[in-house]
């Protein structure tokens, strides 16, 4: 097996660095602060192509591999997290689905502006009391004719208050229970949908996650992913892509934490030297340098593996699981001992470590916390 990167992915990785740095890093702590979604740098992540990083060319997309991928989302979360989760719900969570089970028509309308970034997606499966346990879903979809009549509110929904299009999860057969949920796309100003609350957050605080409500919300039926029914499966399928994708989102956190951790312990002086110098510093700086290269391999591995299954239809649950798994719970250690690293200067936001503490935690949480992957992870290898 061969680990070595390509000339492909040292170019993505170049790239994506020189605008992470020039563009993103310097509107990090402001938009953190204000809670701003940075719109202008979205745009631009447009005209770079990294909307659509993965989407095939024939789509409007840069057709790349999911290694590439990974290293995209890394370079940005070193940068920005709140930037890079854009990048990723709408890659990861919609594209990827629209692509993988969409119509050609639903390709042309939804997919081609999406991955030339003119459109922003949004996934809407998480409910009030469906979290993870996502097939209680209470939204209704209920066939009318030629439309869908959707009832219902979901919240937690990253880009929901701007997205051009959500794809959206509820119950078309509730006596089924997850075999009776079905897949909409909905577009923004369809009537009946409306943004509901926007959340006040501990991190990712640039990102934007709001409440999506639907009443009497109707969507044609040339707007269903899929088949009638096969709405859970998407959204898992989809979850396989995007905890990969989280998984790139920490790692990138945790090699920010580490950089500033190691360059500050290089120059710190205390009692006359600098704190580099020991050992209990050493041993936490080799600790964080190892666990990032073991989550990074877990997510090359868990990337490679999903781009196998594209062509053979197998499952890459187990890896793409392990991957978000330990690099979100490395994210959140690594970070957590940058502070303790940079001392009080490390409370505080004059230093960045401390957006990066906070940044980190979410991605314990979302597309399916520590505990879902530990129990997709069980379910996988006790087949
Ligand atoms: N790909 C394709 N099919 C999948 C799948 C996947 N990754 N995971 C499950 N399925 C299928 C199963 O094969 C099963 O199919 P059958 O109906 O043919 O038997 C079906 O889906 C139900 O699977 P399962 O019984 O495992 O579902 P559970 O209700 O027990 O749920 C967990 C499993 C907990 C793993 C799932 O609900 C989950 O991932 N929850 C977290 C959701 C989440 O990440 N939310 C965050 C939203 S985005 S912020």
């Amino acid at each position: 097996m061969d680990l070595r990167l390509t000339e492909e992915h040292g170019m993505i990785r170049k790239m994506v660095r020189e605008f992470a740095e020039k563009e993103v890093a310097p509107l990090a702590a402001e938009i953190d602060e204000k809670g701003e979604v940075p719109f202008e740098n979205i745009r631009k992540m447009g005209e770079l192509g990294l909307m659509g990083l993965t989407v095939s060319e024939e789509y409007g997309g840069a057709g790349m591999d999911t290694v590439s991928y990974c290293i995209a989302i890394e370079e940005l979360s070193k940068a920005c997290a709140s930037t890079a989760i854009v990048m990723g719900v709408q890659n990861s969570l919609v594209c990827h689905g629209i692509e993988k089970f969409g119509t050609e028509d639903q390709k042309q309308r939804f997919l081609v502006p999406l991955a030339e970034g003119r459109f922003i997606g949004a996934f809407a499966l998480t409910e009030p009391e469906a979290g993870s346990d996502a097939a209680a879903q209470k939204t209704t979809v209920v066939r009318d004719g030629d439309e869908y009549m959707v009832n219902g509110t979901k919240n937690f929904i990253t880009n929901g208050g701007f997205a051009d299009v959500i794809l959206l999860f509820g119950m078309t057969d509730k006596s089924q229970g997850h075999r009776g949920i079905s897949a909409l796309l909905v577009e923004k100003g369809t009537p009946g949908f409306s943004v509901g609350k926007e959340e006040d957050k501990l991190g990712i605080r640039g990102s934007s996650t709001c409440e999506a409500v639907f009443e009497d919300c109707r969507v044609p039926v040339a707007n269903r992913l899929g088949a009638e029914g096969h709405g859970f499966k998407i959204a898992m399928s989809n979850l396989d892509a995007g905890r990969i994708s989280v998984a790139a989102q920490a790692l990138g956190i945790a090699e920010a934490a580490y950089q500033a951790a190691l360059e500050y312990a290089k120059t710190r002086q205390q009692f006359g030297q600098p704190i580099a110098e020991f050992q209990g510093i050493q041993w936490m700086l080799a600790d964080m340098a190892t666990r990032i290269e073991a989550s990074r391999l877990l997510i090359y591995h868990a990337a490679l593996a999903k781009d196998r299954a594209e062509k053979t239809g197998e499952r890459y649950s187990k890896e793409a699981a392990m991957a978000k798994l330990y690099a979100s719970e490395t994210a959140s250690w690594v970070t957590d001992l940058a502070i303790q690293i940079h001392g009080g200067y490390g409370y505080v936001k004059e230093y960045p470590v401390e957006r990066y503490y906070r940044d980190a935690r979410i991605t314990r949480i979302y597309e399916g916390t520590s505990e879902v992957q530990r129990m997709v992870i069980a379910d996988q290898i006790l087949r």
